[in-house]
């Protein structure tokens, strides 16, 4: 999304929820999703195309989030009435564990075609059922885009090899050329599966069982790596990385996959070659899925634009402007994804069906089954969630630690003594004076 879009987006959205209390709430629709993750557009379009369908006026209010955990605090903490949101596996299955989220009702969308039901990818389905045994999150949730969590890097300074380890991100062959997503929970999982290569190897611990791994022990291990990255980081981000990877201020990015998809393209149009691998010690796969929260207030408009984010032609939009891949598995989104010159027949038999057995899609988008099966799905860790954010911020260091409290005494100390000594000085010149 461009910049200027982007700041008349926010303006309007603002001015939107100042004005929207006065307003009757069916003809509004509150959509919560992550920033630069639609096409331009598409809300507008979307608000068109629900005025054909059942002849009734919406407004949508569209607000971004960057961090998974600051968008589930509004709802859970703030009980925003937000209609539909777009959170990531592990914050579905915490909204499902803690009955934030209303299950879907299709019969809502009338005569109106089910593109959510056209889109369905076997892969999705499946993973989607893995969120949480016990509710099936596929009744509550719609897959938007999916992806897995890999090293971005370019390759004019970076070899193959050296991407391809986690060990990477603390190589100071590229300190000061660093950058690390700020997602605690997908830069603890690539991590703690480095450091436990041994177990995963000798098996006597699963890529599964790292998912939900919150122990002391491995909080603290992952810490005591990322304090050896840190020197070396030129910035933790949440989504400027990619264009510090494409102007070449950075060279390694502990990245997406449909950021890294969107920096090889634009920087391949100004001479810069990046790209992308998952690491081969394993990684995360993840999905951002739409849902509708507990607190939501129009339901039927929130169905519509979940459906709406379905179709085909939509899909492909959102794909084609923000660089991430559909979780559609409609036959549209495959053909929209085919480059016979660009890219070597791969087995996506996996996600669209017995047809795409050898089709030549960007693997970057759509990995073969070998990449997917070294990936695992993140899950919720309940209460121990905060006992990560807290290492984070200890990494990051935005709590200050003793060091800086005792800099912090010692410069208003002198500053202190400096003041004294001076109108100390001003007064005994006074009274020399008057003594003259
Ligand atoms: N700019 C939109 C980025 C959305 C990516 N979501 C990935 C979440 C992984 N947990």
């Amino acid at each position: 999304m461009k910049k200027t879009f982007k700041v008349l987006a926010i303006t309007a959205a603002l001015l939107a929820a100042v004005t929207v209390s006065a307003k009757d709430r069916n003809t509004v629709l509150k959509v919560y999703n992550w920033s630069d993750y639609i096409a331009e557009g598409v809300v507008d379009d979307f608000e068109k195309w629900y005025f054909e369908q059942t002849g009734e006026k919406i407004e949508v209010i569209y607000m971004t989030f960057d961090v998974n955990e600051s968008m589930l605090s509004k709802i859970e903490n703030g009980h925003e009435d937000y209609d539909v949101v777009c959170p990531s596996d592990y914050i579905i299955e915490r909204m499902l564990n803690n009955k934030l989220i209303l299950p879907l009702d299709f019969s809502a969308l009338g005569s109106t075609p089910n593109y959510i039901e056209q889109c369905k990818s076997p892969y999705i389905e499946n993973m989607f059922r893995q969120i949480n045994p016990e509710i099936d999150a596929n009744e509550y949730s719609v897959a938007y885009m999916w992806g897995t969590t890999g090293i971005l890097y370019n390759t004019e300074f970076v070899t193959a090899d050296e991407a391809s380890t986690w060990d990477i991100i603390r190589n100071p062959k590229f300190a000061g050329k660093i950058l690390i997503k700020d997602a605690p929970r997908d830069v603890y999982g690539p991590v703690l599966i480095y450091l436990k290569q041994e177990e995963l190897k000798n098996g006597t611990v699963t890529l599964q069982d790292l998912m939900m791994d919150s122990s002391e022990e491995s909080l603290a291990a992952v810490k005591d790596y990322l304090l050896q990255v840190k020197p070396g980081v030129c910035g933790w981000e949440a989504d400027l990385g990619k264009e510090q990877m494409t102007k070449n201020r950075a060279y390694v990015s502990l990245n997406w996959s449909g950021d890294a998809k969107w920096a090889m393209e634009e920087a391949a149009s100004v001479g810069v070659n990046l790209d992308y691998i998952v690491p081969e010690e394993g990684s995360t796969v993840w999905f951002d899925g739409w849902v509708i929260p507990k607190y939501a207030q129009n339901t039927k408009a929130a169905l519509y634009w979940i459906n709406f984010m379905c179709r085909p032609d939509i899909a492909i939009r959102n794909f084609e402007e923000m660089g991430y891949a559909p979780s559609c598995g409609a036959p549209e989104v495959l053909e929209a994804m085919i480059d016979e010159e660009e890219y070597e027949p791969i087995d996506l038999s996996y996600f669209f069906g017995e047809d795409a057995k050898a089709v030549c899609v960007d693997p970057v988008l759509f990995p073969d089954k070998s990449v997917i099966d070294r990936c695992a799905l993140e899950h919720d860790w309940g209460q121990d969630t905060e006992k990560l954010l807290s290492m984070w911020q200890d990494v990051k260091g935005s709590r200050a630690g003793v060091v800086t409290y005792i800099v912090i005494a010692l410069v208003v100390l002198a500053a202190a003594v400096y003041f004294v000594v001076k109108s100390s000085g001003k007064r005994s010149r006074k009274s020399s004076r008057k003594r003259r």
